[in-house]
């Protein structure tokens, strides 16, 4: 065989000979780094779409002389790093091409781009990380199709109160634009698209405009009730050279103090606490800051009252004996309740069931006094539904919750005497014995089926606990009811936990628990997180960002092989109807074949272990994954466990 006849160059030439493609003629020389290709021919044109050929067709013709110096993109890049954003996320796009340019080339990959590879999972990572560190990123998309892309993850952000600062492309001027893609992806209101679930957008028509409306945008969206907000990017804008570079400015960004609650209606909210014979503190997403979990304890054991968190952020530690998060009933002993930040108060302190027929009764003790302390109310809209049902109160405070804490401890500290301070701490001693027989129950329910396969959650929860516990852990997300984390692993730190999705729209683990192991990178801790299946397959891609990035992260994949809320409504529909239950499984089961999680998170770049089903795996698996992890890779473990 002659070596001539094997060389991949002249078998591709036959191929492409042979499909009738292109003549041999046609394949373009090699180009080497930064050469100039030569201007676009027409039989260039003919062969396949490759980047080579990408570049030679939008190289400027070689007698047409480069004569920009400089480009609204560079403007833009100044803007964004003016406000201290550290990452963009995008998928790259030709409606932001110029920013993107600009970036790479005249801002040294300032902010630095993260490549994703879907939309949804940009603005996902975007969430989970502005969680974790406590101050926003940026994500970029294409104009129409990408912001479509991105929507959904936009509306989990909105409804957790996240800020995330959106970019689209477009291209307004409609005379400017090409023929064809240019055209279905431009919007004359771009925004509209995701207007119901961001805080507020813009399209800005001049760089001056950008600059402001980014700065606001920033504002806006970091300030309690914090949100995602959409900046249209027009093209033309980024493109072109800077009109007039003495006339531009950056506006000067200053935070927003986050407002407090009223001063009257705190000593009044005091009062009732202080007088109250059972109080109950409840609270969803309260903590935004480090300091936030530290005002909530000192309040609670001021008081030496229980506290039931719903935990949309991390607000109280889960082993503080007064953490009463599992036991819902002290809910109907309260006669005060102080419900801090709740996104869902009437959901909290009501029970409802859809079992049978869609039913609920108040869970609260006739007479007992609700006050409420949040910003939630203080911006909604109308058409996604996400605010929940209205509940009745007796004292509403509107607030930031994290910052009129403070005030509100103090107020109570004012109205303490010692006989009360006694009782307090009689009350104090029974919530915490209370605590601890809740932790040993817990560890004795965590033992039924530890040896069973599929592996029960707990003993999933507890070999994982056991291997990352002396680690400085952070835990950034569990799947669907998975509640083993938070009944057993001792969370203390502001950033052990940042809460879930907000809007329930799976797809979100993988990606927004990459987002925070971002965050996390920086200051050398360990990132775990816990998703389902069905929540894995939505966006498996983000384990390739995870590679290409060297983002650390284990991930650990719930594997009941199954959409298994789902299929859990279909029985119980089914049984409500009376037609039995073996059907079930269709639509709601990822089964048939199996999905092999450890082989999609090798095909992506990460190491990946199982799937697991002998519980005695276990250990030696996240061992293998731990070190990986501590090498710098994510790790992802498929851990084929029960469904609850
Ligand atoms: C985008 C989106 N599609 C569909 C649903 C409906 N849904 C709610 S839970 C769920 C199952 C998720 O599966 P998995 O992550 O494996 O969790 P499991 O229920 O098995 O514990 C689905 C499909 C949703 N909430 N969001
Ligand atoms: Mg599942």
């Amino acid at each position: 065989m002659s070596k001539h006849r094997n060389s991949p160059d002249s078998s591709r030439r036959n191929f492409l000979k042979g499909a009738g493609l292109v003549g041999a003629a046609t394949i373009a020389p090699p180009v080497t780094a930064n050469a100039v290709p030569a201007a676009p021919q027409e039989r260039l044109k003919a062969t396949g779409p490759g980047p080579l050929q990408t570049a030679a067709e939008t190289m400027p013709p070689a007698n047409d002389p480069v004569n920009q110096t400089s480009s609204g993109g560079d403007f833009m890049a100044d803007v964004l790093n003016s406000l201290g954003i550290e990452y963009l996320a995008i998928n790259c796009a030709s409606s932001f091409r110029g920013l993107h340019e600009a970036i790479i080339n005249r801002a040294n990959n300032k902010p630095e781009i993260i490549t994703c590879v879907h939309e949804d999972i940009a603005v996902h990572l975007a969430q989970g990380y502005a969680k974790m560190e406590g101050k926003p990123i940026a994500m970029a998309c294409h104009g129409v199709v990408g912001t479509q892309h991105a929507t959904m993850a936009m509306y989990n952000a909105w409804c957790d109160r996240v800020p995330v600062l959106v970019f689209g492309g477009n291209i307004m001027e409609a005379d400017k634009r090409a023929p064809g893609a240019e055209w279905v992806h431009a919007g004359v209101d771009i925004g509209a698209i995701v207007r119901d679930f961001t805080k507020w957008d813009d399209q800005p028509a001049s760089l001056q405009h950008f600059a402001e409306s980014t700065v606001r945008a920033y504002k806006i969206a970091t300030t309690p009730p914090m949100g995602p907000v959409f900046i249209a990017l027009d093209a033309e804008l980024q493109e072109n050279p800077i009109p007039d570079p003495e006339g531009l400015r950056i506006p000067k960004f200053a935070p927003v103090i986050a407002p407090q609650g009223d001063a009257g209606a705190t000593a009044e909210a005091a009062k009732l606490l202080v007088e109250a014979q059972n109080p109950v503190i409840i609270c969803d997403r309260m903590a935004h800051t480090p300091a936030g979990m530290a005002y909530l304890v000192e309040l609670a054991e001021t008081l030496q009252c229980g506290v039931i968190d719903n935990a949309g952020r991390m607000n109280f530690p889960s082993r503080h004996p007064l953490n009463q998060s599992f036991r819902r009933g002290l809910i109907g002993q309260a006669d005060v309740i102080l419900a801090i930040e709740m996104n869902d108060l009437w959901g909290t302190v009501n029970a409802f069931s859809d079992r049978i027929v869609r039913r609920s009764r108040l869970a609260t003790k006739p007479g007992a006094k609700i006050i409420t302390l949040g910003v939630r109310d203080l911006y909604l809209k109308s058409n996604y539904q996400d605010f929940g049902r209205f509940q009745d109160v007796d004292l509403d405070i509107a607030g930031d919750g994290e910052a009129s804490l403070p005030a509100l401890t103090e107020a109570v500290k004012r109205l303490l005497d010692p006989g009360r301070k006694a009782a307090y701490d009689e009350r104090g001693k029974k919530l915490a014995a209370v605590h601890v027989t809740m932790i040993e129950q817990s560890k004795n329910d965590a033992t039924i089926g530890w040896d069973s396969s599929p592996i029960t959650t707990a003993r999933m929860c507890a070999e994982v606990y056991a291997q990352i516990k002396d680690e400085d852990w952070s835990l950034v997300g569990t799947s669907l009811r998975l509640s083993w984390p938070h009944r057993l692993w001792d969370l203390k730190k502001p950033y052990q936990w940042n809460g879930a999705s907000g809007g329930a729209g799976i797809g979100y683990n993988l990606p927004a628990s990459l987002g925070a192991a971002l965050a996390n990178k920086k200051h050398g801790r360990f990132t775990v997180a816990f998703g389902g299946d069905g929540d894995f397959m939505f966006n498996p891609g983000a384990l390739w960002t995870a590679a290409h990035h060297k983002i650390p992260m284990l991930y650990i994949v719930h594997n009941n092989r199954a959409y298994h809320q789902e299929y859990m409504y279909l029985v119980a529909m089914a049984a409500r109807h009376g037609r039995g239950v073996d059907r079930a499984d269709i639509g709601t089961t990822l089964k048939d074949p199996n999905i092999d999680y450890a082989t999609v998170a090798r095909g992506m770049g990460v190491h990946g272990e199982g799937p697991i089903t002998d519980p005695k795996d276990l250990a030696p698996a996240l061992s293998r994954a731990v070190a990986a992890v501590k090498r710098g890779e994510t790790a992802v473990v498929d851990v084929v466990a029960d469904p609850r």
